[in-house]
């Protein structure tokens, strides 16, 4: 496999590619922003910035930096690269204060060199020092000398700090001292697990070892680089005083810097471990939604909660006896007359009402009521625990807050749907109208009967000629008329019970269905919307994360 076929292959990961990756990494910072923890959501935006920058600068140079402790021989192994008497090599430490760069190749990348912020001062052009016997098999690399990460200043370690973050290539300069200190593996080495690719390890100094015990330390270094998490980088022994092993270095360098893969390959570290990071805290449970099932759950509970089931009931029974008024027997209906209405009652005998009428339904509907308050919340607390259930706890945090930072709405909002929806129970239903009128008739009929026959019996009674009256297939006419109109007006006001029966039940489906409906927007933009703006943050975090990891 060539060189540059297995850099792209490395370049790309598990996969996805880079610029996707990088994508998918900020999409998790912007919706996991305010929702995770700060620190990591941070740490993946420094990441997606970095990444983003450097991707937009030369592809065409790799930038080293040779890193390690205070006299490992960073400075010298920087000079012995070079082949220049650049970076001061001190027997006083620390001696590097300041990070020096050294660019391989015609023309400087200011642009590249201007985002590491190295000083111009400590810029070097190798070709140009070399009077034009250029070297071009290191032709776009950029050598950076950094100061020691173990300094007593301060200074040093923040600025070798901030540019082994900025590096597409490391170099771990030890020396056979200080190799085994827990301090460069717990603090550089092991967080750099995901970075293997592009780290090289050198054993300094090993002109000081004696010849029969290097291959052991050697093999002592990567023993200990396996317990760092990263095992297969690989190691070096060199002397930057003798020159042993510097051709070495240079041609793994060389080789690096010509595949140009791990300005990509670092950063797709950069980007598995923030993902990483965040998934950790983030949690990898699936995405969900509230789907039908919750919400008409939510719309039950405040329903409960508003009274709907109580004015439902109301315009069933006003309705009923609305409509008895008006379709009973003339004489049974105006006794009702005294009956109460029970919407009037609840001063919601009007479809819309006016401010004194809201301000009657407020203190008479059970919204105030506390166990009614207490079912709402207990509803959408459940609600929550059930849709966040397996998610990571900043979830469920944040799912629960957004779930109940509308709740001093609510009681209002519910209240108002009770008082301005339109119960549609003005007016009584057209056939009560034609049944009114039948009964009037039926009753006319039945008091002209009975006038009739009062008549007849007082002209008997007076003994007086009784004038003929007429029949009916042998019945009496007016002894018809008065039995038919009263039985004819009893059945009648009997039939319309069981019409008013099934009107009064469709009228108090409608209202509760209106209710609902209300309800239901009340619902919607006060719980489902919150919480589902957060379901959905997650989603995109998770979907973002999967990118980002490859
Ligand atoms: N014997 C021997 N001495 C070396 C080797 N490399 C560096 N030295 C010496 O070790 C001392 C420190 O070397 P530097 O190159 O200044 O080390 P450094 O890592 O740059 O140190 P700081 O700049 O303080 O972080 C100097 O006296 C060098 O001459 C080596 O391979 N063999
Ligand atoms: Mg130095």
């Amino acid at each position: 496999m060539s060189g540059l076929v297995a850099g792209a292959k490395r370049a790309l990961g598990r996969g996805a590619p880079l610029d996707k990756r990088v994508g998918g990494l900020e999409q998790a910072v912007e919706s996991g922003h305010g929702r995770l923890d700060e620190d990591v959501v941070e740490h993946a935006s420094g990441v997606v910035e970095r990444a983003g920058a450097r991707l937009r600068l030369s592809a065409e140079h790799t930038v080293v930096a040779l890193a390690g402790a205070t006299g490992s021989g960073k400075s010298s192994t920087f000079n012995a690269l070079t082949g220049l008497d650049l970076a001061e090599v001190g027997v006083r430490r620390p001696t590097t204060s300041w990070v020096t760069a050294c660019v391989w190749g015609a023309g400087e990348p200011t642009a590249l060199l201007d985002w590491l912020d190295i000083p111009q001062r400590h810029r070097v052009l190798r070709d140009s020092m070399l009077d034009g016997k250029r070297d071009s098999t290191l032709d776009g690399l950029v050598l950076l000398d950094l100061p020691d990460h173990d300094s007593t200043e301060v200074s040093h370690h923040l600025e070798a700090h901030r540019l082994i973050g900025m590096t597409d290539l490391m170099v771990w300069v030890l020396d056979p001292q200080k190799y085994a200190d827990a301090a460069i593996h717990d603090r550089f080495l092991k967080p750099m697990a995901t970075h293997k690719d592009v780290m090289l390890v050198v054993l300094n100094h090993i002109d000081e070892v004696p010849a029969d015990r290097r291959s052991a330390m050697v093999d002592d270094v990567r023993r200990l680089l396996e317990l760092d998490g990263l095992a297969g980088v690989p190691v070096l022994a060199t002397s930057a005083r003798t020159g042993e092993g510097i051709a070495e270095l240079r041609k793994a360098v060389g080789k690096r810097v010509d595949d140009k893969a791990a300005v990509r390959t670092r950063l797709a570290g950069d980007v598995s471990d923030a993902a990483a990071r965040m998934s950790a805290h983030s949690g990898d449970a699936q995405p969900r939604e509230l789907d039908t099932k919750d919400q008409r759950q939510l719309v039950d509970a405040l329903s409960g909660a508003a009274g709907v089931p109580l004015v439902t009931d109301a315009v069933r029974r006003a309705t009923a006896v609305r409509a008895r008024r008006a379709t009973g027997w003339p004489l049974t209906a105006w006794l009702s007359k005294f009956k109460p209405d029970p919407l009037r009652r609840l001063h919601l005998d009007r479809g819309t009402s006016g401010k004194d009428l809201v301000a009657a339904a407020r203190s008479s509907m059970p919204t105030t009521n506390v166990v009614q308050q207490a079912r709402v919340e207990s509803t959408v607390r459940d609600l929550c625990d059930d849709i966040s259930d397996g998610l990571a706890q900043p979830w469920v945090r944040s799912i629960r807050l957004a779930s109940t930072s509308r709740f001093d709405d609510l009681g209002d909002r519910l209240d108002r749907v009770i008082t301005t929806t339109d119960l549609g129970v003005a007016g009584t239903p057209l056939w009560c109208r034609a049944v009114r009128v039948l009964q009037w008739v039926l009753f006319v009929t039945a008091v002209v009967g009975g006038l009739w026959l009062a008549g007849l019996a007082a002209t008997a009674y007076l003994q007086m000629p009784t004038p003929g009256t007429p029949d009916y297939e042998g019945f009496p006419v007016p002894t018809l008329m008065l039995v038919l109109g009263v039985v004819a007006g009893l059945v009648l006001a009997l039939l319309s019970r069981l019409l008013i029966s099934v009107a009064s039940k469709s009228r108090a489906r409608r209202a509760e269905r209106r209710l609902r409906e209300g309800v239901a927007l009340v619902a919607d933009e006060l719980v489902v919307t919150p919480v589902s703006g957060e379901l959905a943050a997650y989603r995109q975090t998770w979907e973002g994360l999967r990118t980002a990891r490859g």
